[in-house]
């Protein structure tokens, strides 16, 4: 097909060669990668190779040096193989490496970020608690400063890679008493003593080839040097890292999406009933007509926030409209997708379930739906 979405050749390539490693080493594993529960840290590693795990890090510092619509067209890939991979890969390069690259000083960007860009370290972002999960400014971890170190306690949940992850960026309330403006953040070495990873969640509805993790830090010293931005900006630090991050969940449901598509429109040529194939019948066809506009709308609102972005406009809106309509087609689009499947698709012999239940959590991780009304709706009426 001709370039119908205003690509680059550098952005085709990219896409074309990450498609090609998505069909060739992940989708075959994706099924047993969501029945062990296990990620498969051999293939971060590969994806670090690629070039996947910095991909909009400069080459100076051993990233891709590839802007964010690159970075969306290789998310879309990698889930619609894996959502569990891409996920893993969303939150590596959304959520640690972009707040290392947008509020790191040189000498901290120096040090962390050329091992996590080539993917032979992973990264965990830590800022949901038990308290603060849609409030995210509800956060009780205290980071206390003594001396050149900072003490931090608290307890974080529903970390994505936190299990094996090396370097964590994390927020803590530095000034009690000051709301938003009392929280700071930081990165850590997570092998420091006091940083402990706890239960590791099991049985998840979906994604289950991530690795989801709760937190416990006691007493975890943090080098005064790894205060991440200024002290009181954490919470704006965060959010600005969650407007990027947004924008690449939007992509993971672009990506889950085709994946619904590309398995409805083969199992209604294939499958026959009352003597026909069933997409011959108005009922299945519809679906698939509407199912492919969806993802069609959703895709270019994805391509559009990616391209608010890379030209340096403010994104916190297209940024939420693309995580909202992509997440909610996607859902759409996997429960439409086992309806055509019928009981077949109710079974793991077919991947829809699993797209399915994927599906879901992109409505919720980083921002829920209802957070995403919030934050368009706010900036359109700006009532304060
Ligand atoms: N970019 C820059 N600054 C932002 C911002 C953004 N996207 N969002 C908020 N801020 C700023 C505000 O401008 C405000 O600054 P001032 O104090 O200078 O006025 C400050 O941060 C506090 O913002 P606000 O008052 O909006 O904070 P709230 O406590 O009302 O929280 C929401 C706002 C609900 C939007 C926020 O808590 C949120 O996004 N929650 C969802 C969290 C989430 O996605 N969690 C998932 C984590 S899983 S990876």
């Amino acid at each position: 097909m001709s370039n119908i979405y205003g690509l680059t050749e550098e952005q085709e390539m990219m896409r074309d060669s990450v498609r090609e490693f998505a069909d060739g080493e992940i989708a075959g594993i994706a099924s047993e990668i969501d029945r062990s529960e296990e990620l498969p840290l051999d293939l971060c590693k590969q994806m670090g190779e690629m070039g996947l795990m910095g991909m909009t890090v400069p080459e100076e510092l051993d990233g891709a040096g590839l802007d964010m619509v690159t970075y969306c067209l290789a998310i879309e890939e990698v889930t619609r193989a894996s959502a569990s991979i891409g996920l893993t890969m969303a939150a590596h390069n959304g959520l640690v490496v972009a707040p290392i690259q947008m509020f790191g000083n040189e000498a901290q960007k120096k040090k962390y970020l050329p091992p996590l860009a080539r993917g032979e370290v992973l990264g965990c972002f830590c800022l949901t608690e038990p308290q603060a999960g849609s409030d995210a400014a509800g956060t009780q971890t205290t980071a206390v400063k003594k001396g050149d170190k900072w003490i931090v306690n608290g307890r974080k949940i529903y970390i994505t890679n936190g299990g094996f992850a090396k370097t964590a960026v994390l927020t803590a309330v530095t000034a009690p008493g000051q709301g938003t403006n009392g929280i700071s953040s930081f990165i850590a070495d997570t092998d420091h003593p006091g940083f402990i990873v706890g239960t590791t969640e099991k049985n998840k509805l979906g994604m289950r080839g991530s690795n989801t993790v709760e937190l416990l830090f006691e007493d975890l010293e943090v080098p005064e040097e790894n205060l991440l931005g200024g002290e009181g900006e954490g919470f704006k630090n965060f959010m600005k890292t969650l407007d990027g991050g947004r924008i690449g969940i939007g992509a993971m449901g672009v990506g889950i999406g085709q994946a619904c598509l590309d398995s409805s429109v083969k199992y209604a040529r294939e499958r026959k009933q009352f003597g026909k194939p069933i997409g011959t019948f108005q009922a299945i066809a519809h679906k698939i007509a509407t199912m492919a506009t969806e993802l069609e709308a959703a895709r270019l609102l994805v391509l559009h926030a990616a391209r608010v972005r890379d030209a340096g406009k403010p994104y916190t809106r297209p940024a939420s409209m693309c995580k909202l309509f992509a997440s909610e087609m996607s859902m759409r689009a996997s429960n439409e997708a086992i309806q055509i499947h019928g009981g077949y698709g109710f079974t793991i012999d077919y991947p829809v379930e699993r797209y399915f239940r994927d599906a879901k959590l992109l409505e919720i991780g980083e921002g829920t739906s209802e957070i995403q009304r919030h934050v368009i709706s706010r900036d359109l009426l700006n009532l304060g």
